[in-house]
This record gives C-alpha cells, structure tokens and sequence, in this order.
C-alpha cells in the first residue's frame, strides 16, 4: 500500500491545479470555489537518481519506481468542522491521509497567506476537540505548505524553510502538459519533483531496492526504523513471515562493484537475519 498526501486549503486556491500538474490526471478546474467535491486520486512517481543509477549495471526488462498517491480534496471553509460546506465529510477524508500538502492563494489581488493558514489550522483544532480518539488526529498531521505565486520563473522555486515552498501552478500545470524537448526549448522546469521529495521527506519514509535476477529492478518505500523482515512484507504479504535471511549491500557498492556477482566475490554482501535495520538507499535479496 502506498502512502497517501492529501491536498487541503481552502476554496479555489489551486489545488486541483497541483493535483493535475502532478498525476497528469484530467480534472476539473475551474474559476469559482468547490469546483472539486469527490476527491481525485492518484498516484506519482517518486523521483529517484539512485534507482537509475543501479538499473544502469543491471540492466533490468523492467524499472519500476515507488508511488505516493496523491489526493485532491474540496477545499474547507470556516466553520467546516461544524459541518459548513460538506465540511465534515472533507475533513474525514484528510484523517486519512498521511500528511498534507496546504496550498495557499499568493496569486492575484487581496491574497492574506497568514489568515488562511489560520482559519485552515483552526478547523482542523476544533475538529481534533470533538474527536475521542487520540490519535490521528488532523492537526498532528505532518504538513508543507505551498505558497501558490504567480512569481516570475526564474525565481519561482522553493524558498522559505523546510515545511514552507513557494510555486506557480499555474505554470506547473502549463509545463506538465509539455513533452521534455519542449520544456527544454522553452527553457522551463519543473519544481514539482523537489514536492514529491519533501512529502517523502516528511513522512519520514526511506527506500530500499529490488533487483529480482535482472528482471525488474524496483524501488520500495519502508517506514524509517523497519527492519528486514517488515521490507520484506511489502514486497509480498508472505515475506514477512518465511523471511529467513537477506543479502545486502548499499546501492552505492553495487554500482562501485557493477554487479551483484562482482560484488559478492568481493565480499560486499552481507548476510543479516530478520531484526537487521533496514538502511535507507539498501539493496535487499530476500532469501525464504
Ligand atoms: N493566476 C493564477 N491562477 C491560478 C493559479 N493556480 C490556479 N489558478 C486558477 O485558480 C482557479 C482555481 O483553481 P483550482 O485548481 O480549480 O482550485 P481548487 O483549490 O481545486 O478549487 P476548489 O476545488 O473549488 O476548492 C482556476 O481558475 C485556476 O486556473 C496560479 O498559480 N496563478
Ligand atoms: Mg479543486
């Protein structure tokens, strides 16, 4: 299962814009609030250098990256929590959700960034007051805010802290419907992969990887923290429990090595049990 981002704000701030620019998924967008009731979904691949790096010595058939879904939800107004809006029934889907992305309007006339990070925050408290359950709740939720600008591109990307990026969508949207070679021409990148890695970021995720005999080399997403057998679980539901040893390297010695079989005859794979703490950037063969 992958882990889900949901997109929140309020009314007509762009976040259909976001969700389209970055699933390519076809959607409603449009010029007056609650353009979007139903949530969209899908899921995004998490750009990753390193996996390209370690197909280029294996050469797999197939390369396959991991996922974040991403989830566009109607946007909350004041008072959502007492159901204004469809209020509630928006705020149930975010408890879902993983973390947050929160899209604020910085484009156009009489935009106050500060007031609505406010009024989106407060919603989320008073709804987390109602709630009996303690956990899960929606203002603990790790959360970016995305300062939606309609800066001039050179200067558009990413500034502020680390919970805090700036972006036109507008122009992210513009660009997402461009091939490479035209974006190129026309001189324009896209900040969206720098998103998606703070959204891995912080849900505190790390990747391990597959090479499954020059077959498919893939990427796996893992709690920070998890150990080899639990890896081992998300590559299939029985892993975890015929786990009985795992041959391991980091990616970096593989590629070094240029070969799983070049690195074994140099000792670079280490054989670990079930409790082994699975490293970020790991090269795992399950062995059950
Ligand atoms: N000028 C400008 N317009 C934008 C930008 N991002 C979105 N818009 C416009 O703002 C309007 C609302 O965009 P949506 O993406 O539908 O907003 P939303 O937050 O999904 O709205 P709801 O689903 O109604 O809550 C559309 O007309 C967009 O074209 C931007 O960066 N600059
Ligand atoms: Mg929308």
């Amino acid at each position: 299962m992958s882990f889900s981002v949901g997109i929140v704000g309020l009314p007509n701030v762009g976040k259909s814009t976001l969700f389209k620019a970055l699933t390519k998924n076809p959607v409603d967008i449009a010029d007056y609030p609650f353009t979007t009731i139903k949530p969209n979904i899908g899921v995004v691949a998490v750009p990753d250098e390193r996996l390209k790096k370690i197909a280029e010595i294996i050469k797999p058939e197939k390369i396959t990256p991991t996922i974040i879904e991403f989830k566009d939800i109607a946007g909350l107004v004041k008072n959502a929590h007492k159901g204004e809006g469809l209020g509630n029934q928006f705020l149930a889907q975010i408890r879902e959700c993983d973390a947050l992305v929160e899209v604020i309007k910085a484009f156009g006339k009489n935009t106050n960034p500060e007031d609505d990070i406010k009024t989106i925050k407060i919603e989320f408290e008073m709804k987390d007051a109602e709630s009996k359950e303690k956990e899960n709740l929606l203002a603990q939720k790790p959360i970016i805010y995305l300062l939606n600008t309609a800066s001039n591109p050179a200067e558009k990307c990413l500034r502020l802290n680390l919970k805090h990026l700036e972006m036109d969508l507008k122009l992210e949207e513009e660009i997402s419907e461009l091939s490479e070679n035209e974006a190129k021409e026309l001189e324009m990148k896209s900040c969206l992969d720098q998103l998606i890695l703070r959204c891995y970021d912080i849900l505190d995720l790390i990747t391990f990887y597959t090479i499954t005999r020059g077959k498919e080399t893939r990427a796996w997403t893992l709690e920070k923290g998890s150990n080899a057998s639990q890896a081992g679980n998300k590559v299939h539901s029985d892993f975890e429990e015929k786990f009985i040893r795992a041959e391991v390297i980091p990616w970096q010695k593989l590629v070094e090595a240029k070969g799983w079989n070049q690195a074994r005859e140099q000792g670079l794979i280490q054989t670990v049990g079930r409790d082994y703490a699975v490293q970020d950037g790991d090269v795992i063969e399950f062995k059950i």
